[in-house]
């Protein structure tokens, strides 16, 4: 006799531990009335936000293609806001695979190092913003300092007012952008239908699609702030890091092929992430990710050690100053990925044990490329509390750690 699963049982019951495991009530039945009511009243007003989506530039939504919408608690909340407010997890943003098309790309057979180079003068204090401003941009990561300062000495200022186009779907790929400062959204239209479907505030960088591929724009991003940004004109960029994305797909290619989260991409796939990793290296003792910070990455060790760390909760609920080891990541292994997946501050740090290297890749890359590997990501979430329990005893002990 086989027992049929209804669906959506799964996500719900996920939705659930991962809050729990997050909170750690005291009392897990009263939480869970908690829970599902303000679930279900979520799923009521669900229609009206969907709605509203494109006309409500702060709401956060997250949609691929015709799947339910996700969304933060409501459009005034922003992601700074006190995370004690109660708000239901949402673990299933990944249905559905979402790739971009991609054209091949022979570095060896463009040939635009004959063009003149680019250069746009800019003072000592523009210079200093814009090298703020790209410090932690995952392409640019491997350039060597040539290279690096090639690439600042062709981008130019821009700046844009709110409800301002930088990129509209479709278009040809002119430059690529870093972000400086305000808040942008992201578009993407479906069927007739556009979709708010992330954002970036006030970091991070868009337009590398289209230039990487020669694809046209796979996005629509609009300012809803007063905002500054970086531009990199198309031939820089191709001349400069698509040469240096040869380059990196040497270097991580094999690697990449072994992580064994990453199995389920095909080959086009795991070469499109590698097109947009970056590689962060940490000495002993560095702090990679901090417990309660807003989270923008996601994590590969490649080499070292990684430490995660919680701190302790007293049997009031208090965030205690002491720190309890969960687990280690050594080579191959990932993390940072449940604040990504349930769109809530990082629930533990993470240290860098002797030195390590680890790739790194964006919010928008994780959602835009790792929807395969989800329900792996998933299946470990729902293992932290079973972990947990053989780490601890019982969960209790993680809640108060000195009895
Ligand atoms: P581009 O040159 O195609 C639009 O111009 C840019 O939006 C694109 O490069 C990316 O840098 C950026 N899907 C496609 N492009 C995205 C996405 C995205 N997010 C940011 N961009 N998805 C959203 C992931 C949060 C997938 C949506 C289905
Ligand atoms: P993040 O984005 O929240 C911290 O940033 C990361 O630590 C987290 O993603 C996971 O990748 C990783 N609970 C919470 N986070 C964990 C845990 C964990 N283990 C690893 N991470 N456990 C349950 C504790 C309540 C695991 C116990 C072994």
């Amino acid at each position: 006799m086989s027992i049929e699963i209804p669906p959506g049982l799964t996500e719900l019951l996920q939705g659930y531990t991962v809050e729990v495991l997050r909170q750690r009530p005291p009392d897990l039945l009263e939480f869970a009335v908690q829970y599902f009511t303000c679930l279900r009243e979520k799923r009521l007003q669900d229609g009206v936000v969907a709605d509203a989506a494109l006309h409500r530039p702060h709401t956060r939504v997250v949609n691929f293609d015709g799947e339910p919408m996700q969304t933060d608690s409501n459009g005034e909340e922003d992601e700074d806001d006190d995370d004690s407010d109660f708000e239901p997890p949402v673990i299933n943003r990944y249905s559905r695979r979402v790739s971009v098309c991609a054209e091949a790309f022979n570095p060896d057979e463009e040939d635009e190092d004959t063009e003149p180079r680019v250069v746009h003068p800019k003072t000592d204090e523009q210079r200093c913003r814009l090298q703020e401003a790209c410090k932690d941009i995952l392409l640019f990561k491997n350039l060597d300092q040539e290279q690096l300062s090639q690439v600042l000495d062709a981008m130019f200022e821009r700046r844009v007012q709110p409800q301002e186009h930088v990129i509209d779907q479709g278009d040809d790929g002119d430059n690529f952008y870093v972000v400086e400062r305000g808040l942008y959204d992201i578009f993407v239209a479906r069927d007739g239908q556009s979709r708010c479907v992330g954002a970036y505030d006030n970091h991070g960088s868009f337009g590398e699609l289209a230039l990487m591929y020669n694809t046209p724009r796979a996005a629509t991003i609009a300012a809803t702030t007063e905002g500054a940004l970086w531009g990199l004109d198309r031939v820089t960029f191709r001349r400069i890091i698509l040469k240096n994305n040869a380059k990196k797909r040497k270097m991580f290619e094999a690697f990449v092929e072994c992580v064994p989260v990453l199995k389920s991409l095909e080959v086009s796939e795991r070469m499109k992430l590698v097109d947009v990793l970056g590689e962060r290296i940490y000495k002993d003792g560095d702090r990679i990710i901090g417990q309660g910070d807003k989270a923008d990455c996601f994590y590969i060790v490649e080499s070292g050690e990684v430490k995660i760390m919680m701190k302790s909760k007293t049997k009031t609920g208090q965030e205690g100053n002491q720190e309890v080891e969960l687990t280690r990541c050594k080579r191959g292994q990932y993390f940072g990925e449940l604040a990504l997946v349930t769109n809530k501050p990082r629930a533990a740090s993470a240290y860098a044990v002797d030195n390590v290297k680890c790739l790194v890749m964006d919010v928008q890359a994780f959602e835009r490329l790792l929807g395969p590997c989800m329900d792996i990501m998933k299946r470990n979430i729902t293992h932290y509390e079973e972990q947990l329990v053989s780490l601890f005893g019982s969960s209790m002990d993680l809640r108060d750690p000195g009895k």
